[in-house]
């Protein structure tokens, strides 16, 4: 039996739900509440975060740690290459962009949609707990806090990560105007991390979430900054996803 523990808003977790699906893995999603995660989740792991993968009696944590795991259990459709040379840049890349992407998109998304909990709250409580609804909108203003706190989410750290993310996705979209892939001649973990972390400034259907048909004014403006550079993103949705 293999159990994700996760967000449905979490990039990192797009991560994983992609990983499984691609792998054709049966699994079940246990979806977590922002806040209410933390003694649920130091119950499986060392660290808070999620992505977490139980399977049977193993607990894997962390988006990379847990697609290596999947890759070295069930070697069907392998998103790590085989030769040393491509694997080695397939991670480099995973990497680069969990570093350089995903934290960054994170930061730029929530300083805007932290400021509407109509739009977030329905994100945390996605396909969880009953009570979530009820539970999350009470928390509301004090986990808005936290979570501005924990992830150091204010206007000077979001205009530092929108040109973290400019740069990084720069640096995608010219390799990507050269090759079809991040790496060799194939779709990989590189390409699948990549995709996943920007998927918030594309909104794929895929992805699992209900977006909302409209989203803030401001929150279009930072996806226009990058729109012209982020369009390989969907094409890869609809090819592997
Ligand atoms: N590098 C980690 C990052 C995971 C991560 O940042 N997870 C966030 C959600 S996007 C989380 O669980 N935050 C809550 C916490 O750390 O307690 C990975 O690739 O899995």
């Amino acid at each position: 039996m293999i159990t994700l523990y996760q967000f449905p808003i979490s990039h990192y977790c797009e991560k994983i739900r992609w990983a499984l699906d691609y792998k054709n893995i049966n699994y079940e999603i246990k979806n977590l509440l922002p806040g209410l995660h933390v003694s649920k989740v130091r119950k499986l792991a060392p660290d808070t975060c999620v992505p977490i993968l139980v399977h049977d009696d193993r607990v894997v944590q962390g988006s990379d740690s847990i697609i290596t795991y999947l890759d070295e259990t069930f070697a069907e459709r392998s998103l790590t290459p085989a030769s040393d040379q491509l694997k080695k840049e397939a991670l480099e890349w995973e990497q680069y962009v969990d570093r350089e992407v995903g934290i960054h998109v994170r930061r730029c998304c929530y300083h805007i949609l932290l400021e509407h909990p109509d739009i977030v709250i329905p994100f945390f409580t996605h396909q969880g707990p009953w009570y979530g609804k009820l539970y999350i909108f009470c928390v509301y203003p004090r986990l808005r806090k936290a979570m501005r706190k924990y992830m150091n989410i204010n206007q000077e750290s979001e205009q530092r990560s929108r040109e973290r993310l400019r740069v990084a996705i720069d640096k995608l979209h010219s390799h990507l105007q050269q090759n079809a892939f991040l790496v060799g001649d194939q779709f990989s973990r590189a390409d699948l991390s990549a995709a996943s972390l920007l998927a918030p400034l594309c909104q794929p259907e895929k992805y699992g979430l209900n977006w909302p048909d409209q989203l803030p004014q401001q929150f279009e403006a930072l996806v226009d900054g990058f729109q012209p550079k982020i369009d390989w993103v969907n094409e890869i949705y609809d090819k592997y996803r």
